[in-house]
């Protein structure tokens, strides 16, 4: 498919044919809620290699791994902010752990409801043994905010990679998002845990998923040696 929003990724560095189909033929694959953890005490014990989907309020992160999954329902996702307040765990063909974090920088909810949604996402960010990349989600139309920022070095203090995803491209034309594109690079290069790659994204269109499923795809764990002949 070519759109001016999925030019925006011809960069993304595994974007081959095989890479796509590898990512396709995982998100393809069953995917099953584990559990949704409110402490670090309650997450699961785990072998698989995990991403997390981390990001504002409202930035769309559900919606995100409802779009990689191909699932409308399986992450719940709200108009309201502050829908996810757990940490929500999703098997995904038993080769990689998705987590759906909740959000940040809500205001309006009660004030301890946010310390501890806040305690656990930088508990869980530092953290998290076996999270090998979390996809920091930025809106298109928004850009990266100061709660953005103090997420970024906390990655970078904690050594944990991560990758920016613009998400909501549909609602932002080529022009803008371009610029928001460098503008974000700019910011991205001077931090030291960043990924150089941005995948812009949109859930409601699929701008980008087959993309983000590749790119992720090539952190799961090994598949059958069947799946690879499948492959050729
Ligand atoms: N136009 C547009 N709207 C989107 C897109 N992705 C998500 N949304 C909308 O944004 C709102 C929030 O989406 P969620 O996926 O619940 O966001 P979230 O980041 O999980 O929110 P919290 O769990 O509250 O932190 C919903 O109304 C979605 O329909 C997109 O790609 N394009
Ligand atoms: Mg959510």
């Amino acid at each position: 498919m070519t759109t001016p929003e999925s030019d925006n990724n011809k960069k993304v560095g595994n974007d081959t044919a095989q890479a796509l189909e590898q990512g396709r033929l995982l998100f393809a694959k069953q995917c099953d809620f584990i559990l949704g953890a409110t402490n670090m005490n309650q997450v699961p014990v785990s072998e698989l290699p995990e991403i997390a989907f981390a990001g504002r309020s409202n930035v769309g992160k559900s919606s995100l791994i409802n779009a990689l999954t191909g699932r409308n329902t399986l992450a719940r996702t709200s108009n309201t902010p502050g829908r996810t307040r757990q940490v929500n765990f999703f098997d995904l063909g038993g080769r990689l752990m998705l987590a759906d974090l909740p959000g940040y920088g809500y205001a309006r909810a009660p004030k301890t409801e946010i310390a501890q949604w806040t305690t656990l996402i930088e508990d869980y960010l530092r953290g998290r043994v076996g999270l090998r990349r979390v996809c920091l989600l930025i809106d298109a139309r928004h850009g990266i905010k100061a709660t953005d920022n103090q997420v970024m070095k906390l990655l970078d203090q904690a050594a944990v990679v991560y990758q920016v995803v613009l998400t909501k491209c549909d609602k932002v034309k080529k022009a803008p998002l371009q610029a928001r594109q460098k503008e974000v690079s700019t910011t991205l290069a001077g931090h030291t845990a960043a990924h150089p790659e941005i995948i812009v994204t949109s859930a409601r269109k699929g701008h980008g998923i087959a993309e983000l499923r590749a790119a992720l795809t090539s952190l799961a764990a090994p598949g059958t040696l069947a799946e690879h002949e499948k492959l050729g």
